[in-house]
């Protein structure tokens, strides 16, 4: 069995979540599932990031003493988890005591590996994004400097620690070189690459001029840079610094998706933090794109933000599932409309895979006594075609998936599934009640058995629809896998009453 470790980002709770933050849980949800659903040992971890000036500020907006803010906040990002249909394995909070001695053990680490040494930082900080940035990254609008993500930046003059970053340009370049596929897609790779040649300076990883953060060892004048902290959750949530503990040897290196607005911080600072206390560089950064709604950037200040629990309660946890990684490739920029929500859902789920579920099982239902024996009918050469095609959609459909290419593999299954539609009007099972009972079984039995399939494949993406296809085609879903997708069932299929899995959603306009 595989070992394979997946996490988000762990979210800034100086507010509550957005789609966005549920963008990046769902996306590892579904890869997790995958790859659960082929035998591997998953373990999925997110989290919430809650120190730096940024969480802090926030709760001294709210007049709340900033751990009840933060426990407040933390809740609301835990609590959206199962609302999602999320299964994760471990939710971890920065504040939780065992991540507080990892980070302080990372610490004396690198400490000890020489990596840190004491001087001064003086430069522009941005709080909003908790990154410090060089002039010419810088744009200067209405007399203000600006950041490339849009915040402002402030100028910093304290005495820091620094972690000695540019002596490890040569080792990242080296590492990316012989492992290419560690960071997606490619175009990600390449930004990455150049950023590295273009440089690296030491970093500054200590703050004076606040409280709300990790205590460096031995120097209590000094709290943690807040994304030092934040990137050693990944190894405190497998048991550092227990290195030689079972899950942690099994586990790490882990595959990290995240927004490309944090991109550098995964595959730039955290590798060369790791490859300094002599451990492995992650196996996988995925980088996906930006959501927009209607066109316009989330933002609190434009009052646009989509509130997960809002948009699921109108339309459904697996129609939002759906819609975020059908219309949009993993790794593009997205827009959020209502109008492509409800376009989504009625052509692909409502039309495409409900309308195939629904005259197939009902018909069955109504006229074959709710069964189908299944004699499938190795010399039919329009029944091979489409069993045939299931198998190399299968094919295709596990490359994406192992690819993180979530809307690819969601393609293939709804070629597959129209495909198996126009057989069905071309076959006409209904035509053959009288005449040809045997016939019209064996087509039955094709279009079962392709809903079988579809629905396997559609499990990590739509959870509780395919739990109910798996009800009404009588499928056990405590033994799905993907590993006996290929076999025909010998017996003959039953049918529980059928009903809508997916109802159209009406468009106003
Ligand atoms: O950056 N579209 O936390 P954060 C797509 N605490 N994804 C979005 C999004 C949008 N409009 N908005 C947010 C932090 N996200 C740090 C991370 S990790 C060690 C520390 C998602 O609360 C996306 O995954 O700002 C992005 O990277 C993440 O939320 C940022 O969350």
């Amino acid at each position: 069995m595989n070992s394979f470790y997946i996490t988000t980002p762990i979210y800034y709770v100086n507010d509550k979540p957005h789609i966005g933050h549920a963008y990046t849980t769902i996306a590892c949800d579904i890869i997790s599932r995958y790859n659960k659903l082929i035998g591997n040992d998953v373990f999925f971890l997110t989290g919430t990031d809650e120190h730096g000036q940024k969480v802090e500020k926030a709760a001294a907006k709210s007049s709340m003493n900033t751990k009840i803010f933060v426990d407040k906040m933390a809740q609301s990002f835990k609590d959206l988890v199962p609302y999602l249909k999320c299964n994760i394995d471990y939710f971890i909070r920065t504040t939780d005591e065992n991540h507080i001695k990892a980070s302080q053990s990372l610490w004396s680490e690198l400490i000890k590996n020489d990596e840190i040494y004491l001087s001064n930082y003086e430069g522009w900080y941005s709080i909003r994004d908790e990154a410090f940035y060089s002039d010419s990254e810088l744009t200067k609008i209405n007399n203000k400097f600006i950041a490339p993500s849009g915040s402002e930046v402030e100028w910093v003059k304290e005495e820091s620690y620094f972690f000695r970053l540019s002596k490890w340009e040569k080792p990242l370049l080296d590492f990316y070189k012989n492992n290419p596929e560690a960071i997606s897609p490619k175009s990600r790779y390449n930004e990455v690459i150049s950023f590295i040649k273009s440089g690296l300076k030491d970093l500054s990883i200590s703050r004076t001029t606040f409280k709300w953060g990790v205590p460096v060892p031995n120097n209590t004048n000094h709290v943690m840079y807040v994304w030092i902290d934040a990137l050693c959750n990944y190894l405190t949530a497998i048991g550092y610094p227990d290195k030689e503990n079972l899950k942690f040897k099994k586990l790490w290196p882990a595959t990290h998706v995240v927004g490309k607005d944090i991109l550098r911080f995964h595959s730039v600072y955290w590798p060369a933090f790791l490859m300094a206390v002599n451990l492995k560089p992650p196996k996988k950064v995925f980088a996906h794109g930006w959501w927009t709604n209607e066109g316009q950037k989330i933002s609190k200040s434009l009052g646009n933000i989509i509130d997960p629990y809002d948009i699921v309660s109108q339309y459904g946890i697996d129609q939002i599932r759906f819609f975020l990684f059908r219309e949009v490739p993993f790794g593009n920029d997205g827009d959020f409309s209502k109008n492509a929500i409800s376009n989504r859902v009625n052509s692909d789920l409502s039309n495409n895979l409900g309308n195939l579920i629904q005259r197939v099982c009902s018909f069955i239902n109504k006229n074959c006594n709710s069964k189908v024996l299944n004699t499938f009918d190795k010399s039919n050469s329009n029944d091979n075609f489409i069993l045939n095609l299931s198998i190399e959609k299968f094919d295709n459909y596990n490359k994406f998936m192992k690819n993180l290419e979530i809307d690819k593999a969601i393609k293939e299954i709804f070629e597959l599934l129209s495909e198996t539609n126009s057989y069905i009007d071309k076959e006409s099972p209904w035509k053959l009640k009288n005449n040809d009972e045997k016939r019209m079984n064996t087509i039955l039995s094709v279009a079962v058995e392709i809903i079988r399939r579809a629905s396997l494949l559609l499990y990590p993406i739509i959870p509780t629809s395919c739990e109910k296809i798996f009800s009404i085609i009588d499928l056990n879903k405590n033994s799905i896998n993907l590993n006996n997708y290929k076999s025909l069932p010998d017996n003959s299929f039953f049918i529980n009453e059928s009903f809508p899995v997916f109802p159209r959603i009406e468009v106003n306009d």
